[in-house]
């Protein structure tokens, strides 16, 4: 039997998904389990509401919420929820996710979004602050964290070499 997702991905839509599955893959090599939805603030307004408000009771503990455009979803989802809500801003106009940084940063006082960057690093970085979150009561996370900052580590080191050595050819 698969275990209760402790993380919901949600994303505004089907066109988020290529970006958004990123945080799925890091949650996934965290064993971390999670479920992940298109919904969306504008077009599902009471779908986005429905799970929102439910989402504590069915023991998730942290929500990640990816959206493009005027990307309303992730602060719609953190004023209805208790849980800790990280965005991710997405780039789906021509002003290139701007607009979604905005608007998801720019949360008025007292109902914060966790803004992560635009796109990619947005989703792998909000994947790794909602391990870091579950870390704090979950025993052996804090050390799969710290091997994979020592892997990422332990690749720079390995393009500095290869570097180094293209350097020596020149
Ligand atoms: C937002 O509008 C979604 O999050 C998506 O980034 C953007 C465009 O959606 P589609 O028109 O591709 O469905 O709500």
């Amino acid at each position: 039997m698969n275990a209760s997702p402790v993380v919901g991905i949600l994303m505004g839509s089907d066109s988020d998904f290529e970006i958004m599955r990123e945080a799925g893959r890091i949650l996934k090599d965290f064993a971390i389990p999670f479920e992940m939805l298109v919904t969306s603030a504008h077009r599902t307004p009471e779908r986005t509401h429905d799970y929102a408000t439910r989402a504590a009771q069915r023991g998730l503990k942290v929500l990640i919420v990816g959206a493009g455009a005027a990307a309303h979803l992730a602060g719609v989802v953190a004023a209805v929820t208790p849980l800790p809500v990280i965005g991710v801003p997405l780039s789906a106009t021509d002003l290139k996710g701007m607009d979604a940084l905005l608007a998801t940063v720019q949360m008025p006082g007292g109902i914060p979004v966790a803004t992560m960057a635009i796109g990619k690093a947005g989703a792998v970085n909000a994947a790794l602050f909602a391990a870091k979150i579950l870390a704090l009561t979950q025993i052996g996370l804090m050390e799969k964290l710290q091997a994979y900052r020592d892997a990422m580590a332990q690749g720079v080191e390995k393009k500095n070499q290869a570097l180094q050595e293209q350097l020596a050819r020149l």
